[in-house]
């Protein structure tokens, strides 16, 4: 571990950074109220600028008119107050409501227009951001016009409450259009950065995204009175004084269920079938840059501040590399679990991952930087024209010696001399666990498959999955005999109706995942309702390698390499029908997702609430169009859903 400068960090003094915050705040809300007076509240993105400068005003909403589209149906960026959190770190725990819609809306995060699917008409949607011990309700409502939708809360546990996970075909049916479902839920153990997404077809793709900031707490009760045990402290992780998200995706100018259905025919998206959808830009905290224009994200914070970054690639294909010019990262957590700190001079994430890092703005000259979200190319199998994969922000602060000179947008990364960016095998969780001894071990291959219709499919072993019609896996968990099919026969896997692998165990054990990646692309793979251990990994098939016991990495979403296998370690303690998949939007609609039912006579005690079952009868997605998880396209000119 490197580390520039010998200062710790400390947090810096409150006092004269809270008296800059709200000098910006106040700029912040009267920017704000301008342009809503000004617009008619009708606050659009732009969609004929020309300015490739950092024009986009304080708050990080941009200051455009709403171009040609009817400005009420655009969907607007939340602005700044969104992604720099107020500190609730010292509130009672407490039952947190929210209300989110939902809504198929035009939208121009990079200046090119198109439908997009968005959460109460902002993208990305409004953060979420909680204490460890509070109690989350969230009203989702379907303001869609011809699609159920259903939001997942990516890398909770759901302990006791596996019908809230949100997810398509396993925990629910999609909600109908009109109707809404109230997720109701405590976080248990759970805390970190990390998002909610729609889990429904490819529809997060679309714009469904948002973050969920989960602090630690050290409250000895929980929202519903109940007493809880602490977290153990982890003193390696230093202090800080405002936490700043950062949610970064690669972005496609044409609406995900078209793209999907190209992916999927026999001729795919650029001639080959298999080919993955190759995105046109990326977006940063909601804003892109294409074709020489766009806005940037301006993150307006103040000097002599210890920052806690929250990133998350919330994309759909592309990792993606996150840098700021001249800060080295400190990074502390990857995907909620608190590391061994250590610099890095940038981080890749995986779709679906994400990492903490801590930024000093203790520069006293420049005043400017830029802020890299960088798509990366290595998962494409072809290119486009005027594809642009360079995606920034601006960091501002106030230093003593400005540089009035404006930034380069063609200026490369100019990186630090001593520091590398990270190694995802050096990563080692600062709370030591270590991973008791298996009891039961499965050999899992991935892979891709022609067959014989002329569909390219996704396979774990021999079986692709897709939604079930007008029931999920949670609902058959209600009926008694579908219970009784796990808990009279062995543990281990069966298929249900050809594409529900099942992977069953009816008493707490510890399992063993042997994943053989037998295809050519990379698989970021997430388990829900856990967080389990690496134990190893390696090019190449698993021929018994030995594990590593001792305080392996444990994160809800890893990138398994092409052609190479990993062991993933985890206990059946959570009792529900868990999705395992990979979470490349394309791979899981292609059937790449497996399912993880512990202890099903204990999840059947859990019930389900009754508003599931009945919107599973109302088939809200209609029969086949639900088929591969499909969503219904309607084509007309511009071309919609
Ligand atoms: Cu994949």
């Amino acid at each position: 571990m490197s580390s520039p400068g010998a200062e710790p960090f400390k947090p810096a003094a409150r006092g004269g950074s809270r008296l800059l915050r709200w000098v910006l705040v106040l700029i912040a809300a009267v920017v704000v109220l301008a342009l809503a007076l000004g617009l008619g509240l009708g606050l659009g993105l732009k969609h004929n600028s020309s300015s490739s400068s950092a024009s986009s005003s304080a708050d990080g909403s941009s200051s455009g008119s709403s171009g040609s589209d009817n400005g009420s149906q655009n969907v607007t960026n939340p602005g700044l107050q969104n992604f720099l959190l107020k500190d609730i770190r010292n509130d009672p725990p407490q039952v947190r409501e929210y209300t989110l819609v939902v809504q198929e809306m035009m939208g121009a995060p990079d200046m090119v227009s198109r439908p997009m699917l968005v959460v109460n008409g902002t993208y990305p949607g409004p953060t979420l951001h909680a204490n460890q011990n509070d109690r989350l309700i969230i009203h989702v409502i379907n303001g869609l016009t011809d699609n159920a939708t259903a939001i997942h809360w990516h890398g909770l546990y759901q302990n006791s409450t596996p019908f809230y996970d949100g997810t398509n075909g396993i925990s629910q049916c999609g909600i109908p259009v009109n109707q809404s479902l109230t997720y109701n839920y405590t976080f248990g153990e759970f805390s970190g950065s990390t998002w909610y997404h729609a889990h429904y077809s490819t529809q997060y793709t679309d714009g469904v995204v948002g973050a969920l900031i989960v602090n630690p707490s050290n409250a000895t009760t929980n929202a519903d009175g109940q007493a809880v045990t602490p977290p153990a402290p982890t003193p390696q992780i230093p202090a800080y004084d405002q936490e700043v998200v950062v949610i970064m995706q690669d972005w496609y100018h044409t609406p995900s269920p078209i793209v999907l259905a190209e992916f999927l025919s026999p001729e795919g998206v650029d001639g080959t079938q298999g080919d993955e959808p190759t995105p046109e830009s990326g977006t940063l905290n909601g804003f892109g840059q294409f074709n020489g224009i766009g806005d940037y994200f301006n993150f307006t914070l103040a000097a002599n501040t210890t920052y806690r970054f929250r990133l998350i690639n919330s994309g759909s294909l592309a990792n993606i590399r996150f840098s700021i010019d001249e800060h080295p990262l400190y990074l502390i957590s990857a995907d909620g679990v608190d590391i061994v700190p250590q610099w890095v001079a940038g981080v890749e994430l995986s779709v679906a991952q994400r990492y903490d890092v801590i930024v000093r703005t203790n520069l006293t000259s420049g005043g400017t930087w830029w802020v890299r979200g960088e798509i990366l190319d290595d998962m494409f199998a072809y290119s486009i024209p005027d594809q642009n994969l360079d995606q920034r922000g601006v960091l501002t602060y106030s230093v003593p010696f400005p540089n009035t000179t404006a930034l380069d947008p063609g200026s490369a990364d100019p990186g630090f001399p001593d520091i590398d960016d990270l190694d995802t095998s050096t990563l080692v969780p600062a709370q030591a666990i270590d991973a008791p001894n298996a009891t039961y071990r499965y050999p899992v291959t991935v892979s891709f498959q022609e067959t014989q219709d002329d569909q390219y499919l996704a396979f774990f072993n021999t079986t692709s999955w897709e939604p079930l019609d007008q029931e999920c896996t949670m609902t058959l968990l209600q009926t008694p005999s579908f219970v009784q099919s796990f808990t009279s026969a062995p543990d281990g896997p069966t298929v249900y109706a050809d594409s529900q692998l099942i992977l069953t165990h009816n008493g707490i054990e510890v399992v063993d995942l042997l994943i053989d990646n037998l295809d050519e692309g990379d698989h970021p793979f997430h388990m829900h309702g856990h967080r389990p251990w690496i134990m190893g990994s390696g090019d190449g098939r698993y021929q018994g390698q030995a594990l590593n016991q001792t305080n392996p990495m444990r994160r809800d979403t890893h990138l398994i390499p092409h052609y190479s296998w990993v062991a993933l370690r985890f206990v059946t303690d959570n009792a529900g029908m868990w999705a395992f998949h990979c979470h490349i939007s394309w791979h899981m609609s292609s059937g790449l997702l497996m399912q993880i039912n512990n202890r099903p006579a204990m999840a059947a005690t859990y019930g389900i609430p009754a508003v599931i079952t009945q919107q599973c009868a109302a088939d809200p997605s209609g029969g086949e169009a639900r088929k591969r998880d499909g969503l219904k396209v309607r084509m007309g000119a511009p071309v919609r859903w």
